[in-house]
């Protein structure tokens, strides 16, 4: 897995995947304790020395799954989970309160730094591993085979998302939609015993589930982090009904009342994306008539014939214009860009740094288009975050919190504007002022459309953790999020033999998404702050921190504090405010905001 995803598994299994032998444990009678600062020390020596076989492990199952790579990354795991267990347990026999700042955090990290704890029982933390290395496979070798497995017919989730993508056929669109979720239900039963598991081994730790460890990791209350995702949403959630309201309505005129109730939840199939997280491929259909965007970045990369190992060389180009150093060698040599003709992957992009220093890879299966021309930005903001903090403490090498991993690459995707394009001799000229509002809105569709999807995966595993939402009601609760957050709606009727947040890859990958709901909050307000700082004056989609120094040297600074420091002495490394705001991206869409008003005059917008 990866820092996003590999952030997920390097913390969760191969972080404290140190030896625990190496650290005299805590709890026999008359046996001393080391103090804690000793405890720390000796737990990221032994983390350090264990991380890389568990991280090659781990890169191997996603880039080569088969039967025994999953069983070497399921023992993997398993001797990981022990290890960070111990130490887990270890480090909450101490009174972080009384240490000293840097020893606290760590010990703090150590407890409950985790995404997946384990029942401290052999048996149960093999069982444990084993079911989350088989829902990763499971996911990763996925396929729809209409005529049974091995039949020409199967398609893969690129094949699927390719009419998904592409298709304005309703019938093709609703068939390849019920495809790729009869990949999960098999899944099902293992996801509700990874749910018994990890809850049993959160609470051994003191939390009262898995979702409340999760939640911990913000520097403030659990309960205060999830109002203050509430908080957020509320800010950006009128501009989310504005743009709904509009993109329904033009959906419906292409697609019929039957199709798409111009007065209800939009079904999940046409809007142009597998999960209906993003819409941006309905641009053509939502667009503002009189106003050209002036250019497609997927065409201009298929028209120079730009290869896939070409586009992460211009993605390079934008962060060494920052002052940041070159990808090293290895960089190039063991990343996967393409997805492998006889094997099956993992295709989901992610980051890795499998040392917890240079060895940085990214694994993707890219396609020559703008989408994934944006991806591999955001990997790359990874990787730069990962080579950022590697000169730190091992347990502090992470990003302030999960959110501003997720919002670096982001951040510098706002700055690939037309100016931008022009710079790097991608386009000839910029176009016009006109121009702009197909711009913002072809951003705002995938922008402000994810909020809510952002923040309703773990709204639905939350409640899973908490019991909430026991497994007989697993599918019509995430149904229920679905149209409460987002609007949508399943094409077609659902029940509880489907199983489909398994159909989205972070379920069964184990990995939070409320760090993606933050990260779109945050890449804003990053990109707000930054051209405050370079003194751009000018509307803030046309403003681009290329080539500059003191973006970068902020940048840079904030990368290099890693997770040493709370996050909001993070955020003020960059722009001096201390709080997660969301009018950024608010102002950034302002004149998007006043169009759809207009356009939405006379609709009867919302859908309950
Ligand atoms: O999973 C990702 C990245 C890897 S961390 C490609 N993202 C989320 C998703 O695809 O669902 C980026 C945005 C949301
Ligand atoms: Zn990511």
């Amino acid at each position: 897995m990866s820092l996003t995803s590999l952030q997920t598994r390097l913390r969760t299994f191969y972080l404290p995947l140190a030896g625990a032998a190496a650290v005299p444990l805590a709890g026999c009678a008359g046996e001393a304790r080391p103090p804690a600062a000793e405890f720390t020390a000796a737990a990221e020596e032994t983390i350090l020395e264990h991380y890389y076989d568990g991280s090659r492990a781990a890169w191997v199952q996603s880039t080569y799954i088969n039967e025994d790579t999953t069983a070497l990354a399921a023992r993997a795991s398993a001797e990981a989970l022990t290890r960070a267990i111990d130490f887990a347990q270890e480090a909450a026999t101490y009174d972080a309160a009384s240490e000293a700042d840097e020893v606290a955090r760590k010990l703090n990290l150590l407890r409950g730094g985790l995404t997946v704890a384990a029942p401290a029982d052999e048996a149960k933390i093999e069982e444990l591993s084993q079911i989350t290395t088989r829902m990763e496979a499971a996911y990763g070798s996925g396929r729809h085979c209409p005529d049974g497995p091995d039949t020409d017919t199967c398609r893969t989730l690129d094949d699927l998302e390719d009419v998904i993508d592409n298709s304005r056929d309703a019938g093709a669109l609703l068939d390849a939609w019920e495809g790729w979720r009869t990949i999960s239900p098999p899944m099902k039963a293992d996801y509700a015993r990874f749910v018994e598991l990890s809850n049993e081994g959160a609470r051994g730790l003191g939390y009262d589930d898995t979702g409340a460890m999760w939640r911990s990791g913000y520097d403030m209350a659990p309960n205060d982090f999830a109002a203050e995702t509430d908080r957020l949403w509320e800010q950006v959630k009128p501009l989310y009904d504005d743009l709904h309201c509009h993109v329904r309505a033009e959906l419906a005129e292409e697609y019929g009342p039957d199709v798409v109730d111009p007065e209800g939840p939009i079904p999940a199939h046409v809007l142009g994306n597998m999960w209906a997280q993003t819409w941006s491929n309905v641009f053509d259909l939502t667009a503002p008539e009189a106003a050209d965007p002036g250019y497609d970045l997927t065409e201009i990369l298929r028209e120079r014939q730009t290869s896939e190992r070409e586009m992460v060389e211009i993605a390079e180009g934008f962060f060494t214009s920052l002052g940041m150093e070159q990808l090293p060698d290895t960089f190039w040599q063991r990343s996967q860009f393409l997805r492998p003709r006889d094997r099956d992957v993992v295709c989901h992009a992610s980051a890795w740094q499998l040392d917890l220093d240079e060895d940085v890879r990214i694994k993707m299966c890219i396609q020559i288009n703008a989408e994934d021309f944006s991806t591999i930005h955001h990997e790359l903001g990874h990787t730069y975050y990962q080579l950022g903090y590697r000169e730190l403490p091992p347990l502090f090498r992470d990003s302030a919190n999960d959110g501003f991993h997720e919002a670096l690459g982001d951040t510098i995707s706002l700055s690939v504007t037309p100016g931008y394009l022009v710079d790097i001799g991608l386009l000839d000229e910029e176009p016009p002022a006109e121009a702009d509002l197909s711009l913002l809105m072809r951003m705002a569709l995938d922008k402000i459309a994810f909020l809510p999807f952002g923040l309703l995966v773990d709204r639905w595993r939350w409640g899973v953790f908490s019991g909430d939402t026991p497994p007989e009601e697993y599918n019509a609760a995430w149904w229920r999020l679905r149209e409460q957050y987002q609007g949508v709606t399943a094409p077609s009727a659902r029940t509880e033999e489907d199983f489909d947040p398994g159909a989205k890859y972070h379920v069964p990958g184990n990995t939070p998404y409320t760090r993606y709901f933050l990260a779109h909050i945050l890449q804003f307000q990053f990109h707000r702050d930054l051209c405050a700082a370079i003194g751009y004056e000018g509307p803030l989609h046309r403003c681009s921190i290329y080539g500059n120094e003191e973006a970068g040297s902020r940048l840079r600074d904030m990368m290099a504090m890693g997770l040493s420091r709370p996050w909001p002495d993070a955020l003020e490394a960059i722009g001096g405010s201390r709080e997660m705001d969301a009018t950024a991206i608010l102002d950034y869409f302002a004149p998007l905001a006043d169009w759809l008003r207009e356009q939405n005059a006379g609709r009867s917008c919302g859908w309950s």
